[in-house]
């Protein structure tokens, strides 16, 4: 998979997906991801990218000709699957989207800045607009690394067994159990009985019922069928 990520903030995004699973995923070659100064595209003089909004307010508005430019000079290139904008005004993020985007080939991700994107951009060019979140961010980068980071550990041969996404929290509609390691007494606070029990099938009920318990507890939404909360 290739995420080409459009921003005016690179310095931003350089480490996010050079450590741990994410670093794996590129040097298996299984993910590549460009980053693209957006300054470096625009036509206007000293790297002008954004301007007042027509019809007054407080706030710049990026520009149309800098993102039009770049994508277009992308999409010469190859065909991509989606184009995504990162914006508060999106539609919520969640697993199911993560999996669906997993899926695709080519991905093309515009961050957000100020009082967003030029309007004819969102219409003509984006496939694609989300939200991490109820809650404000100072740009898209932040967001779109959180995107990126729950795309690429999906893609087939990046996980191994032992990290396995089809353990994780949400994958089942449920949140993940509680883990313990070792010491089997740290404190006087002693692991479940159970789990040293050496019964697979206990430990898988047992991990079952506190699932149950934990989702019912925090995330009641989750079990209903749509997921709606
Ligand atoms: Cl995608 N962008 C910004 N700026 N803020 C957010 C967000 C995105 N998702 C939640 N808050």
């Amino acid at each position: 998979m290739r995420i080409d990520i459009i921003t005016v903030l690179p310095e931003l995004l350089e480490s996010p997906f050079n450590h741990s699973i994410m670093k794996r995923a590129k040097a298996k070659g299984l993910l590549e991801v460009y980053l693209h100064n957006l300054r470096d595209h625009t036509p206007y003089k000293q790297g002008q990218v954004d301007d007042y909004q027509f019809g007054g307010g407080a706030g710049m508005v990026m520009m149309p000709e800098p993102l039009a430019i770049l994508i277009e000079l992308l999409q010469k290139d190859r065909k991509y699957d989606e184009v995504i904008y990162m914006t508060p005004d999106g539609l919520l993020y969640d697993q199911k989207t993560a999996n669906t985007l997993s899926l695709k080939e080519n991905i093309i991700i515009i961050c957000g800045h100020y009082k967003g994107i030029d309007e004819r951009i969102r219409q003509h060019f984006v496939t694609r607009e989300i939200s991490i979140g109820d809650y404000v961010l100072s740009g898209g980068e932040l967001a779109a690394a959180v995107v990126v980071d729950s795309i690429g550990r999906l893609l087939p041969g990046v996980l191994n067994d032992e990290t396995s996404a089809l353990f994780d929290s949400f994958q089942d509609g449920l949140l993940a159990p509680p883990v313990y390691t070792r010491p089997a007494d740290f404190r006087g606070w002693r692991v479940p009985e159970i789990l040293m029990s050496g019964d697979p099938k206990k430990v898988d009920e047992w991990r079952h019922e506190e699932s149950l318990k934990r989702t019912a507890d925090r995330r009641p939404g989750l079990m209903k069928e749509d997921g709606q909360e």
